[in-house]
């Protein structure tokens, strides 16, 4: 794919489902007794990859006419998949069905593409060992293939090293299944959508502060789920339409969980016009429709407790620092390392191609923002975000930004060169 300058952006759009609860609906409905009906389900790649994994369990799932519909197994319903479960290219398939998995009277395999393969799931795998899960990563590496051989499970109190909402996820899914509480003390709170999907199907869920705590479920009943739109598709609107010139985009149906809204707040401490209307909350989840407007931007400094609520947000937000006056400090987000590529390493190589002035930290990065960038060809190392970050600074920069791997886009937003095609004034 190629961009190139354009000189305005105007109009409306509405963001696909959110690829966390989406993934969270197809398990909860395939534990549930009772139909779930799913609306505004995100067709990714990788919510693709968990309905098939529960359909190779024997769920039956329809996806047609925008609605997908569970059958649900109810909690001890699951069957034994003949062959191994293919999560394709996603981390929260993996983390979080290993919790279920842990729990079923079955041995199964889990196993997904190249990228999977080098993610480290020891940090799933040692909690739930506490818990009594036997969970073997196949080649000894702490990554997958993940086998899985099922066995009773206890309650356990859990305090993690990492703010993960995979980790937290995967046990409180294990701890359904338990024979006492499960609690999870993290660091800083990360998204929180299994704690809400939880309360939404009838789970026994607290939380205070840094903890959740969940009872074990007798059973969860069916529910009509409508999902958010995702903040995390939606920040690379919101960065377009506060760096093209002459830019106003009405970008509807946004997640804005205040566990998600890291970008927001970051865009506002740079000084970006972004305004609010329609706030109201869907299936428990908080959303809004946004206006953005093109603004200045100045740099900031981001760390700490709102790492969390903005990490996949970090390399478009990157790219804006680029645009912003000052410089911009980015620290504690060393989980970048191990997403879908290593993503301060990626986009320091890849902006520094384009003419910023940015340095790789051991937990983050360090922007001097105001140099005009230059097209240049960027590698994605199909990592989707990388992808769709540097479609937006092609948008901003002299001469032509070619994508490999641009096709990547489709693990959590498939019509996203489309969209954003639509919105641009010719
Ligand atoms: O599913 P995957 O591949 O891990 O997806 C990513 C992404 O960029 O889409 C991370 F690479 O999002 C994670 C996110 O970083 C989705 C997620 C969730 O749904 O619980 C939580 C975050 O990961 P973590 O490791 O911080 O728990």
């Amino acid at each position: 794919m190629i961009f190139q300058k354009v000189n305005a952006l105007k109009g409306e759009i509405t963001i696909p489902g959110d690829k966390s609860i989406s993934h969270r609906a197809i398990m909860l409905g395939s534990l549930a007794e009772g139909v779930t009906e799913i609306s505004n389900f995100l067709q990714g790649a990788d919510c693709l990859s968990t309905m098939e994994c529960f359909r190779n369990m024997g769920v039956s799932i329809e996806n047609k006419n925008g609605l997908v519909t569970i059958h649900g197994n109810g909690l001890h319903g699951l069957k034994q998949p003949k062959d191994t479960l293919d999560v394709g290219n996603s981390g929260t398939t993996t983390r979080l069905m290993s919790g279920i998995l842990a729990a079923q009277n079955f041995t199964c395999t889990l196993n997904g593409d190249a990228s999977i393969q080098k993610r480290p799931m020891g940090r799933i795998i040692t909690p739930l060992s506490q818990m009594g899960a036997d969970i073997l990563s196949v080649k000894d590496n702490g990554c997958a293939p993940l086998k899985i051989i099922g066995t009773p499970l206890h309650g356990i109190h859990y305090k993690s090293p990492v703010a993960s909402a995979q980790v937290k996820s995967s046990i409180l899914l294990a701890g359904l299944f338990a024979d006492g509480e499960t609690s999870v003390t993290e660091p800083y709170v990360s998204r929180n959508h299994t704690e809400l999907m939880f309360r939404y199907f009838g789970v026994d869920i607290s939380t205070k502060e840094t903890t959740a705590t969940v009872t074990p479920a007798d059973k969860l009943v069916g529910q009509k789920i409508i999902v958010p739109g995702d903040i995390s598709s939606a920040a690379y609107f919101i960065a377009a339409g506060l760096m093209v010139p002459n830019s106003e985009l009405l970008i509807k149906n946004v997640g804005i969980n205040p566990t998600r809204d890291g970008i927001l707040r970051v865009c506002e401490a740079m000084g970006a016009s972004i305004s609010y209307e329609n706030k109201q909350e869907i299936s428990g989840e908080p959303t809004a429709d946004l206006v953005v407007k093109t603004s200045s931007l100045k740099g900031t400094t981001i760390g700490g407790s709102i790492i969390p609520t903005l990490i996949d947000e970090i390399p478009i937000i990157a790219i804006l620092a680029c645009f912003a006056e000052g410089t911009t400090v980015i620290k504690d987000a060393q989980e970048l390392k191990v997403k879908e590529s290593n993503r301060i390493d990626v986009m320091v190589e890849n902006l520094t191609k384009m003419g910023a002035d940015i340095t790789a930290t051991d937990d983050g990065m360090i922007i001097h923002g105001g140099k005009p960038l230059h097209g240049a060809e960027i590698d994605s190392k199909l990592d989707h975000r990388i992808a769709m970050s540097f479609a937006i600074a092609g948008l901003c920069s002299e001469g032509e930004t070619k994508i490999l791997g641009a096709e990547c886009v489709n693990i959590s937003f498939p019509n996203f060169y489309q969209d954003l095609e639509d919105l641009v004034v010719k």
